[in-house]
């Protein structure tokens, strides 16, 4: 079954990024991507790629630097704007925790927002045993980068691949099992299904989404339907928010002998287990014999109310006609260039705190 859907668009952003979309079009063929990177060496041989900042890092990569790949991001816009031609939704695949999975991630977003394209970012944490260094990093640029984008995932490595205790093995089953979210997810907008989810709807469900979070899970057996339900309560990708979940989006992947009844089951579970009976609910069904034959497969998607430290991340944006001229020459462009945002608490200290906290001057 055909997994081509042309105006979705996969990035692969940064060393793992990349790796992540090489294995997403691997596992589905035909997908339209593009790999993107300040490192030559992770573009080799890729159908479709853009090298960021070529003359300022010389395609060596940033060694870390946030700041770096955002200016390296800026300098290749251009060139990054002939590849988006008819795009609806762009989905970014990155890690965080080095330079450009970042930096990078939260310039194109921004550019692609500008656009009018709907940004769906999937990223990792970093592993704890990678030190507090790369946790910062991607704690600081994670608000930041849900703030321009859609909807965002942000998924702790030591969850995904939890259990693991080898570290190369832990690297490899964590970009493999981001690959194969990505992938499954792909597959629920892409494939034509029973109770579909085409490109239009998914961008009215994701623009202004925010953060949410994610699980999968792969079941077979007579009690697959139970099984699968059981497991996504104890996952801890889902079951450790603190705020009321206010939307949930649900795809089934199965074979020809998906069942009403197992649909059934996992919707109101989902719908009571975590929405309390109070959240919004949206379901798509993918039916594939020659992939999914005996399995079910569900991948469910959560998006809370957003908290305060969520909001307060959000550049304000001035409300027509109620903004003083003075206040409005205040309002524009209030973030430092090229320097290194201060994320303290999850809060953007380069934006005034007057604007964080939205107070009204009077000039
Ligand atoms: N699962 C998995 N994660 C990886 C692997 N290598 C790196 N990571 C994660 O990805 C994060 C970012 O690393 P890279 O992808 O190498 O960094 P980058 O985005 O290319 O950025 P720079 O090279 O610093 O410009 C790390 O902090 C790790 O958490 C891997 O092989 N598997
Ligand atoms: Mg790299």
């Amino acid at each position: 079954m055909k997994n081509t859907c042309e105006n979705m668009l996969l990035v692969g952003v940064g060393g793992t990024g990349c790796a992540m979309a090489r294995a997403v079009d691997g596992a589905l063929g035909g997908v339209r991507h593009l790999l993107v990177d300040t490192d030559a060496s992770s573009l080799e041989g890729a159908p479709c790629s853009l090298l960021l900042g070529a003359e300022r890092l010389g395609g060596r990569g940033t060694g870390g630097e946030i700041v770096s790949a955002r200016l390296a991001a800026e300098d290749s816009a251009a060139k990054f704007d002939e590849f988006i031609t008819g795009v609806r939704i762009a989905v970014i695949a990155a890690a965080l925790g080095g330079g450009t999975g970042g930096g990078a991630t939260l310039e194109l977003a921004r550019l692609l927002a500008a656009r009018g394209i709907a940004v769906i970012v999937f990223a990792t944490m970093p592993y704890a045993f990678e030190g507090e260094a790369r946790q910062r990093s991607a704690r600081g640029i994670a608000p930041m980068i849900a703030a321009v984008a859609g909807a965002s995932f942000f998924v702790p490595l030591d969850e995904l691949a939890g259990g693991c205790d080898e570290m190369a093995a832990a690297m490899e089953i964590g970009r493999e099992r981001m690959g194969a979210a990505i992938a499954l997810f792909w597959r629920i907008v892409a494939t034509p299904g029973y109770i579909r989810l085409d490109v239009e709807r998914l961008r009215h469900i994701v623009q202004g989404a925010g953060r949410g979070r994610f699980a999968v899970v792969k079941m077979r057996g007579p009690k697959r339907a139970e099984l699968a339900l059981a497991s996504l309560a104890s996952t801890p990708l889902l079951v450790e928010g603190t705020n009321a979940v206010r939307f949930i989006l649900c795809g089934i992947l199965a074979g020809d002998d998906l069942r009403l009844s197992e649909i059934a089951l996992v919707a109101d579970g989902l719908k009571c287990g975590f929405g309390g009976g109070k959240s919004e609910f949206e379901l798509a069904t993918v039916n594939d014999e020659k992939a999914f034959s005996g399995d079910f497969c569900v991948v469910a998607m959560m998006f809370e109310q957003p908290s305060r430290t969520d909001e307060a991340a959000k550049p304000r944006v001035p409300r027509k006609g109620k903004v003083s001229a003075g206040r409005r020459a205040l309002m524009v462009d209030t973030r430092f260039k090229n320097v290194e945002p201060t994320i303290w608490n999850d809060q953007d200290l380069d934006v005034p705190a007057f604007l964080r906290q939205n107070i009204t001057l009077e000039f």
